[in-house]
Formats: C-alpha cells, structure tokens, sequence
C-alpha cells in the first residue's frame, strides 16, 4: 500500500510503499476513506517531541473495514467507522476509575508508536512506527478494533473523518473536561481545526459569552458563524482585558488554550475569574514552561489544568457527536477549508503551517 512516511524530521513526508502485516487478535485491517490534517501532525514533523523513525503519521480518520483478525466482535467487514487515536484496554487503573482517555496501555502506545503488544504491523524491510495508533496517511492500516466505532451511512465519510481528533477534543474539553453550563461564560484562543469545535460546543452548551482570540481573521469569522460572542485579534488587542471587560471585571468562568504555547497558557490563566478553570488543549514543545504568580494562587483559587482527547469516552462520545451532526445541532462540513490527495500531503502541511486551513482533509476515494 502507499503511505507518507516521516524518515526525518523537518523534512517533506516520502511516499512510498509499504508492506502491512495481518490483524492480529483483537485488530482489524481497515482502508481510509479521508483523514484530517492535524496541527499534532506538524508538531511531530517538526520534532518538537522527537522520537524514533521512520513513522507513518495521520489520526484523524474515517474507513471501512478490510478484514477481522482473531477474536474481533461485534465488526463486520465493510463496515464504515472513526478511528480513536486512544486505545482504552478496559482494564487498567484509569479505564477502571473513569478515565479511559489516560489508558495506561493506550498513552504508552502514543509514546512508543505500537499495538497494544508492543509492536507494529507496519513494514519497509525493518520496523516502520505508528503515529498516534491510527497513522491515516497511507491507503491502509492495522489497528486494535477498539479504536474503531461504526457509524451510520447517512454521515458523509469526509466529516467522519474530523470527528476522530479534533471535534472529539474541541467539544469533549467544553462537555466533559469543562462541564460548561448554560449561562456560563468561556474565553477560547486558537480558533483551528480544535478550537472551532470548542467554539460551537460552548454555544451547543448554553455559554453566555463566548470570546475567541486568534491573530487569523479568516479563523475569527468562522468562529462568530459558529456561535462566538465577541472575538479578538490578538495581533492589535488585548483577550485578557477584553475577556474581564465582558464578566463584570471578574474574568471568565473557563479559559481553553487550544495553540499550545506558554504566553497564550498565560493568558487563559490571568482571564480566568476567582475559582475559574483554565483548561489547556494545545500540546506545546518538551520543557516549555510558563511562570505563574504563587502568592496568588491561595488568594484565587485558580484552576489549571489540560485535557488529553478532551477527557473523551471514545466509542461513547463519537456516537453523541454523530447524532449532533445528523441532527443539525453541530457543523462539520463548514470546517474542511480543502481537500488533497496523499500525494499533495506536504501541499497540505504547507497550508496549515501558513494559516490557509480550519481543517484540511486527504481524501482516498
Ligand atoms: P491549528 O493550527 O488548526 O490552529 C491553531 C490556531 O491558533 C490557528 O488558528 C492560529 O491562527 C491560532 N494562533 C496562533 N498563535 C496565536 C496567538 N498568539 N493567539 C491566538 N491565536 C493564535 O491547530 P489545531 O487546531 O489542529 O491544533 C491545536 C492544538 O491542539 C495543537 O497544539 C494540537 O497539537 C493540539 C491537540 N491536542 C489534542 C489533545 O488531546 N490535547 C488533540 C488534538 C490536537
Ligand atoms: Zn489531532
């Protein structure tokens, strides 16, 4: 099969072709049918975690189902599913107290670019790494079939796709990391792929005020479309001022970093009220650290935390997601600013590192 293969950092994934071993017990072959572009993607390409290679990266995706591997219930091939790029084993410390996004097996399988068991089914002569438990940027993978969630044939296979990463951690850090209530006001800087997500959840919640903060008018647009209050160009102004400006001085009740970087996790932590949370989504660089004033922390009673797939319940919130599509109460389709196919992989890398995309989208057929 062909895939887009990282074999060094800060360069252009190679296409090549790769050889693909059968499932093994509890795993499906699956064939893409599209897989988002994610900034998680980049930050890989980029290195900012390094780790071995050569890797196949992609985590956002929908397929069907190629072929069941020993002890595979409940489906069929043919079926059409998302992906989670968590693997929960059901049975370790976090599946069991309620945390199934911080699997030990399935964090240890994002670290180490493996099946449950350890290895991959990915081959090019020696080992060849997953990304992420999915790596949807080849025409095919192996991949444990908890991971995989049948989904109606109503629901176009593009917007599956999204569903995967970045609607699943968009709304699940407003819906199960936040808990938003109706009435309760957010501020929201990065407004991409995730943050958007994030954007109509609060609106899908009941949020009051609703701020987004991105230097992308393109991005702010969208945002106000999916249901933003008031937006910022941080480039001229202040999200922080602007945020207490509309809470009675008080600071909002959440702040959702969805970049990744120190001074913007700085900023959802001065616009937060007293006892508010801020919530970080954005996964920065290995050693980034961001300073906090101490001697108020007792005084405020400030929250700061993140959120790992937005404290999702996979299977669960990808089913929740889908009826909100079907019923019109989340949009999907407005998010896919363009698609390519694999070939145009590194066209794709180019967009999104210049700002051109909410989300863009490889399409297999
Ligand atoms: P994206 O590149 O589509 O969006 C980032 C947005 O931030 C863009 O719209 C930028 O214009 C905007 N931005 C950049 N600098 C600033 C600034 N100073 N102030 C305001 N806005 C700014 O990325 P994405 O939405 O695909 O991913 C966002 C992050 O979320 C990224 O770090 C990714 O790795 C992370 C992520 N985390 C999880 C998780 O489980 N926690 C899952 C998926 C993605
Ligand atoms: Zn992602």
């Amino acid at each position: 099969m062909k895939a887009a293969v990282l074999r060094a950092y800060r360069e252009p994934l190679s296409l090549e072709e790769v050889d693909l071993l059968p499932p093994q017990t509890g795993e499906i072959r699956i064939r893409f049918a599209a897989s988002g572009v994610c900034h998680s993607d980049m930050t890989r390409i980029e290195g900012a975690r390094p780790s071995p290679l050569p890797i196949i990266l992609g985590h956002e995706a929908s397929a069907y189902v190629e072929e069941l591997g020993p002890g595979v219930e409940g489906l069929q091939v043919g079926d059409r599913v998302v992906l989670s790029f968590l693997y929960d084993c059901g049975r370790c410390f976090f599946c069991r107290s309620g945390h199934p996004n911080l699997c030990e097996v399935g964090v240890g399988m994002l670290r180490n670019g493996t099946m449950p068991d350890g290895t991959t089914r990915l081959r090019k002569g020696d080992e060849v790494l997953y990304h992420m438990t999915v790596s949807s940027f080849a025409e095919e993978a192996v991949v444990p079939a908890r991971c995989a969630t049948r989904v109606p044939d109503e629901l176009p296979m593009d917007v599956a796709a999204l569903i995967g990463c970045g609607v699943l951690t968009g709304t699940g850090a407003v819906f199960n990391a936040a808990r938003v209530s109706p009435g309760d006001s957010v501020l929201i800087i990065g407004a991409g792929g995730v943050g958007l997500n994030a954007v109509q959840a609060a609106a899908i919640a009941g949020a009051s005020v609703i701020v987004v903060s991105d230097i992308n008018p393109d991005k702010l647009a969208i945002a106000r479309d999916f249901g933003a209050t008031h937006v910022v160009d941080a480039r001229t102004e202040d999200p922080v001022a602007i945020a207490r400006d509309l809470t009675h001085g008080r600071g909002v009740d959440f702040a959702f970093e969805v970049i990744g970087r120190p001074a913007t996790i700085r900023q959802c932590h001065d616009a937060i009220r007293p006892a508010g949370t801020a919530i970080v989504v954005g996964v920065g660089e290995v050693g980034d650290c961001c300073e906090i004033d101490t001697a108020s922390l007792p005084f405020s009673e400030k929250v700061l935390t993140g959120t790992l797939y937005g404290g999702a319940r996979p299977g669960l919130d990808v089913e929740r997601l889908v009826d909100l599509y079907l019923n019109d109460r989340l949009r999907l389709d407005e998010l896919i600013t363009r698609t390519y196919r694999l070939d145009q992989i590194n066209e794709a890398f180019h967009d999104l590192h210049e700002g051109r995309l909410a989300r863009g989208l490889i399409r297999y057929e």
